[in-house]
């Protein structure tokens, strides 16, 4: 699959699915599609059919709100139809805005209440280790959510337990709901603090499709005997410039003539 062209068509059905349920988070959601494009396309290897086998890869979406991400890349992957994807967050659809398993295969977890998606990824771990399976357990969390300590906590097990079947993945946009990172809860140094939890963590740009692919094949492969953590740093709106680094973003969805302009800048330049 090529995981830049699966990223731009992610770009497109998310800004129509906001659009279309007047819903939320379209920053927040592009901010990590570069991030669920190579893990959907390439790393996690999962299908319709495989979906219940034990020794299957399993992720969590931490950051719920996100989870138009991970709906459009199921139904891309066939998990369920298209047109399932225009209903989303409109009245009785399943495909709520915050993530939901109920009735959507192909996600593990319901998340939304921010910062319990690290805990649960560390209990799958611990689990698949006791019972000797070769499931590797991937987590996508927000730098909001490590504001909270319930993401330490789970942190401290992971690194006690050494779960190297364990990937957490950051989404280190650096904006939160209202204002800044920095300004919210200043989360540097960010990288010695996964490390003096006992994880091994790396730097990356998250919106480059080669570094993800490139980092997350070599985690893949590699002996080491501690959890992982990958500090994406990304940017909020990522792909559409007048979204980017904008607060206003996080709630707000696109209306007709932005969803044209966004449509015509992505597919111009991606
Ligand atoms: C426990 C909890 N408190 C508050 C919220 C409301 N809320 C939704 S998104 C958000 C913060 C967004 O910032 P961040 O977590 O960094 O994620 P981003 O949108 O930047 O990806 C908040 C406070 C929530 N979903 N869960």
């Amino acid at each position: 699959m090529n995981l830049k062209n699966f990223a731009k068509k992610l770009r497109l059905e998310v800004l129509h699915m906001t659009h279309l349920g007047k819903s939320s988070h379209i920053g927040s959601i592009l901010s990590i599609i570069d991030i669920i494009a190579v893990l959907y396309g390439k790393i996690l290897k999962i299908n319709p059919k495989t979906i219940r086998n034990k020794n299957r890869n399993r992720f969590i979406l931490s950051k719920g709100h996100a989870g138009a991400a991970v709906y459009a890349a199921l139904s891309a992957l066939g998990f369920f139809p298209h047109k399932k994807l225009l209903t989303h967050c409109k009245n009785n659809s399943t495909l709520s805005g915050h993530i939901s398993h109920i009735k959507n295969p192909g996600i593990e977890f319901s998340t939304g209440s921010l910062g319990h998606g690290l805990s649960v990824a560390s209990g799958f771990a611990y689990a698949g280790k006791l019972k000797r399976e070769k499931t590797k357990i991937f987590v996508l969390l927000s730098d909001g959510e490590c504001n909270e300590g319930s993401t330490w906590e789970a942190a401290m097990f992971s690194g006690f337990h050494k779960l190297n079947n364990l990937i957490a993945i950051i989404d280190y946009n650096k904006l939160q709901s209202l204002t800044t990172t920095t300004k919210t809860l200043d989360l540097e140094p960010f990288k010695k603090k996964w490390e003096s939890f006992g994880w091994k963590c790396l730097n990356l740009d998250g919106n480059n499709i080669d570094q993800l692919e490139k980092r997350l094949t070599k985690i893949l492969k590699s002996n080491e005997q501690k959890p992982s953590c990958i500090i994406a740093n990304t940017t909020k709106g990522s792909g559409v410039s007048f979204m980017e680094n904008k607060v206003l973003w996080h709630y707000r969805s696109p209306n007709k003539d932005e969803l044209r302009e966004a449509i015509k800048e992505i597919n111009n330049e991606r």
